[in-house]
């Protein structure tokens, strides 16, 4: 088959009948669309899952009688693009190399070096790909973002200065992740490293120590209560530093940072750790004075180096005190007198119900944890405590005005407490590594001239909690990662100082940054295409009003109404989706965004995610030299193949594998499909047998069943009913019924070429043209799931299925060609007992099932019933053929059984017969006679 030829065939078709470009009638709905990729290259296998998902579901939908909006737009805001320029025009190497190995000669590399030409050049060739996969885009709606689009720039100017009036951008004084050599915030998509890495809120503990501070961070300031003494690791030099005007002693790291973080901070002298053991300190908010002992598990790293302990409630800190009372040799070497590390109890501050009032101490001795070594287990005690103590916790007695109250809400009031009595302030780490795209590590800054989306907001966390309620999730699993990140989600940094993109409208020093431009794009697709025609000193706030909220005088601008309409008819999203990866930003912002802009019907409806691509088996990347683009799957295994393969890789949120093998094999088949349907339409017999009926029945079941599987986006399983468990059927099918049913078989072309043309749209239209079906499969009407299923005629065909393995068994066993085989079907009335005792499948007990039927016109039959219950018990299969149905579908089988075993076959019942082997028969188990 010339697979290129027929796609290109297609592609024209849908394009010359402008089957995706679509508009209101007088049909529901379906609006869907995926994150716009950024131009920063062709695209690749990795964004194709996610774009099949989809094209899929759009497919699906139209044909499922929806009238579908696929549109997509092209992402060209940020840094990244700016960054590879500037790269191009230093003509630094990687950056050469990268553009080399996508094709291109250094004439056209150097026309990069200007940003623009990326935003001209790529979405001109993601075009191209998309087209050439048949993708079901309404190509009228693209466009591109920044100010080299001047009618998306107003758009996002309006959004921002609505956002702004509603107080949702705010200029504050944050902690964010920062590049110290761009000098300008990484956000999550300009980083090599860390993605979704956050600073994380720490207090610092400041303890009296003469006239200076010792200082200790810590996560759980509401834990102060039960401090009985300081760790201090005795292996590191700490420093003294000037910090605001008072003398701290801390790690030296810690000072840089604290720079960083808004603080005058300078080195005074150094101070090993080891002369500061066995002193004591003034803790914080208890006042009580406790003593300086020896850790190694303080890193400089992290906080100030040293750590408050709270052995009641920290793992580390309560076996860290066990090991130091084990050990009077090491204090000894100290100089600390080990009488007074003997006293130390932990002091019980938190109650939880798993754990009583010492969890750590609790978790420590029930792990059997050895000592402060064992890391991995420390790990899972922490965890266990945390979730313990944070989340079910009470403070318990001794803790003051908090004695009573839950955990949770007393960490904020005993933090600002210590904070308003001088005895600390806040810091921030981290949560993880951080790399930039210019490779330097980030670290946290906190800016007070810059501008925030205020995620970290509680009464806006509150409505984005209510919309996501309303949400259909693709997985329904994803829907704690939502909410986790809904409330995870601090204040946002949303403006660069460079960059492509849209000026922040009322601070024009400011450019708006990528992942803050494209959270509620989608309704500029419902008028992309006519928007573009006004005159752009027309496009304002108030057409922008007057469009998405129906406010204001109507502006007189062409299209207006039109504009309008399409917004109204088109919104909500019905399904967006994406990577799992942006559940942590884009999805939430999609999400939060919504609520402040839009009233409420116009919120999302759906958001599916999905996992990454690996190409058999591993992760896609350069150097292993398995990087595929888009682009290079055609020629190779087709479009057809490479869709259908893309999505039988894996569904819900499991990494979807490309499997190369799959993809050329399938290809073949998708061949040989094309010959199967075209040869075998209208083809066949008219009269109707009972295989028919089975037969008929099976695609009843494939069609519920696939359809049941597209509803949920479960895409691999869809496809491989529709396609290997169709043929399977079809196989068996042909076999028992020789000559098929004309009705049946062209339906089980139609519903096959149907079910399929979402997945392989190319070869699916060519069979329906070549079976001489008027219109685009595209276009027809997806096949009728029936509510129920005729199981009895399946569950016979399966008997024959059965009585065919069996009669090979009892002729193994024989040892002989049999010359003739009887079947013999059970008696009626057993029947009748199958029905009852399938009735009463949850009684066991046999003698109980007796007594019951019993009480029935068996009675008659009491011996045998006596003698079989007692077998039966669990062994009563859950669909019961009728007597009628298992003879029929038995005699129907004659024939074919005949040839199967190359002898003559009779059925019987058993008045009909003397044989004694009669009476072994059951339902569905005949009695077979091999002679
Ligand atoms: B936590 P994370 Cl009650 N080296 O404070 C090692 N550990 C350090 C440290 C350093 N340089 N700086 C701080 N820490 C400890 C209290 C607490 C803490 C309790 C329960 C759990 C708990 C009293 N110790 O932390 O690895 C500090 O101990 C368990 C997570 O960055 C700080 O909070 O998550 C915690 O580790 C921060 O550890």
């Amino acid at each position: 088959m010339d697979w290129s030829a027929l796609e290109h065939k297609w592609i024209k078709a849908w394009k010359d009948a402008r089957l995706f470009e679509s508009n209101p009638d007088g049909r529901k709905k379906f609006f869907v669309n995926f994150p716009y990729p950024y131009m920063n290259g062709y695209s690749h296998l990795g964004h194709f899952y996610t774009i099949m998902r989809v094209e899929v579901m759009a497919r699906y939908k139209r044909l499922r009688g929806f009238n579908v909006l696929f549109p997509q737009g092209w992402h060209c805001t940020g840094s990244p693009i700016e960054a590879a320029a500037q790269r191009i025009r230093e003509k630094e190497e990687k950056q050469w190399k990268i553009m080399r190995d996508m094709g291109f000669s250094d004439t056209d590399i150097a026309k990069f070096g200007n940003p623009e030409h990326w935003a001209r050049y790529f979405p001109v060739e993601y075009k191209k790909d998309y087209e050439r996969f048949g993708l079901a885009i309404d190509f009228r709606r693209s466009f591109i973002t920044t100010s080299l689009n001047p009618h998306y720039d107003k758009f996002i100017q309006w959004q921002f200065r609505r956002l702004h009036e509603g107080g949702y951008v705010q200029k504050g004084k944050h902690p964010v992740v920062w590049c110290p050599k761009e000098n300008t915030p990484v956000g999550d998509h300009s980083r090599v490293e860390g993605e979704g890495e956050t600073p994380q809120e720490f207090v610092l503990l400041k303890f009296k120590f003469g006239t200076k501070f010792l200082i200790a961070a810590t996560l759980r300031p509401e834990t102060v209560f039960g401090q009985t003494n300081l760790w201090v690791n005795p292996d590191i030099t700490y420093v003294e530093a000037d910090v605001d005007g008072e003398t701290w002693i801390l790690s030296e790291p810690a000072v840089a940072k604290l720079i960083e973080q808004d603080h005058k901070a300078e080195i005074v002298s150094r101070i090993p750790g080891a002369e500061l053991l066995g002193k004591t300190a003034i803790a914080p908010m208890i006042g009580r004075p406790i003593p300086v002992l020896p850790a190694s598990f303080c890193d400089p790293n992290k906080g100030t180096g040293i750590v408050t302990s709270v052995p009641s409630d920290a793992p580390d800190d309560y076996i860290g005190l066990r090991d130091l009372q084990q050990n009077p040799k090491l204090l000894e070497k100290y100089g600390i007198d080990p009488a007074l590390v003997q006293a130390i109890r932990p002091i019980p501050i938190i109650s939880t119900k798993d754990y009583g009032d010492q969890a750590a101490v609790k978790v420590v001795e029930e792990m059997k944890i050895k000592n402060q070594h064992e890391r991995a287990k420390l790990e899972d005690a922490k965890h266990a405590v945390y979730k313990a103590g944070f989340y079910a916790g009470v403070m318990a007695q001794g803790t003051g005005k908090y004695a009573g109250k839950p955990v949770q809400d007393v960490k904020d009031a005993v933090k600002d407490e210590l904070i308003k009595k001088k005895q600390a302030t806040l810091f921030y780490e981290l949560t993880g590594k951080v790399v930039c795209r210019c490779l330097t590590p980030s670290v946290v800054k906190i800016v007070d001239n810059q501008w925030f989306m205020t995620y970290g907001d509680k009464a806006w966390k509150k409505v984005a909690h209510q919309a996501l309620k309303k949400i259909t999730l693709y997985p329904e699993k994803a829907r704690q990662q939502f909410d986790y990140v809904i409330d995870w989600l601090n204040d946002w940094a949303c403006t660069r100082e460079y960059g492509l993109g849209t000026k922040l409208p009322w601070d024009r020093d400011w450019v708006i940054e990528s992942l803050s431009d494209s959270t509620v794009y989608m309704a500029y697709y419902t008028i992309a295409h006519l928007i573009e025609h006004v005159p752009l000193d027309h496009v304002n706030d108030a057409l922008f009003d007057h469009v998405f909220h129906g406010k204001g005088t109507k502006p007189v601008v062409p299209h207006i109404d039109e504009m309008r309409k399409e917004f109204q008819y088109w919104y909500p999203v019905d399904f967006r989706n994406s990577g799992k990866d942006l559940i942590q930003n884009h999805l939430t912002f999609f999400i939060f965004n919504h609520t402040a802009l839009f009233p409420k019907e116009h919120w999302p409806q759906g958001i599916g995610v999905n996992g990454w691509v690996t190409v058999n088996g591993e992760k896609m990347s350069k150097s292993k030299g398995n990087f595929m683009l888009l682009r290079d799957l055609p020629p190779k295994f087709g479009v057809d193949a490479s869709r259908i393969t893309v999505l039988s890789g894996g569904e819900s949120l499991d990494d979807p594998n490309f499997d190369t093998d799959f993809a050329k094999n399938i290809g073949f088949k998708l061949e040989q499909l094309h010959e199967l349907c075209t040869q075998n339409y209208n083809q066949g017999r008219t009269e109707v047998k009972a295989i028919d009926k089975w037969f008929e029945g099976q695609m009843d079941r494939i069609v519920k069943e696939t359809t049941e599987a597209m509803e949920l986006t479960l895409f691999r399983t869809a496809s491989q009913k529709a396609y290997f468990e169709m043929q399977r059927v079809l196989k068996w099918y042909l076999k028992r019924a020789g000559t098929p049913n004309k009705k049946a078989m062209n339906r089980f072309i139609e519903i096959q070429t149907i079910m399929l043309s979402p997945f392989t749209p190319f070869v699916c239209e060519e069979i329906w043209q070549n079976i001489g079906k008027e219109g685009f499969v595209t276009e027809a009407a997806w096949p009728k799931a029936p509510k129920v299923v005729d199981v009895e005629s399946l569950a016979a065909e399966d008997l024959v299925e059965g009585v065919i393995a069996d009669i090979h068994q009892v002729i193994r066993i024989v040892k002989k060609q049999p010359q003739k085989i009887s079947l013999i079907t059970a008696a009626p009335w057993t029947y009748e007992l199958f029905k009852i005792l399938k009735h009463h499948a949850s009684i066991r007990n046999p003698g109980e099932l007796i007594k019951l039927v019993m009480q029935t016109d068996l009675k008659q039959h009491g011996q045998d019933v006596a003698k079989l219950v007692p077998r039966l018990v669990n062994k009563i299969p859950s669909t019961v053929v009728p007597e009628k149905i298992e003879y029929d579908s038995l005699k129907d089988a004659q024939e074919f059984l005949a040839n199967e075993f190359k002898c003559p076959v009779e059925i019987l019942r058993p008045s009909e017969t003397q044989e004694p082997k009669a009476k072994q028969a059951l339902p569905g188990k005949p009695a077979i006679v091999v002679s």
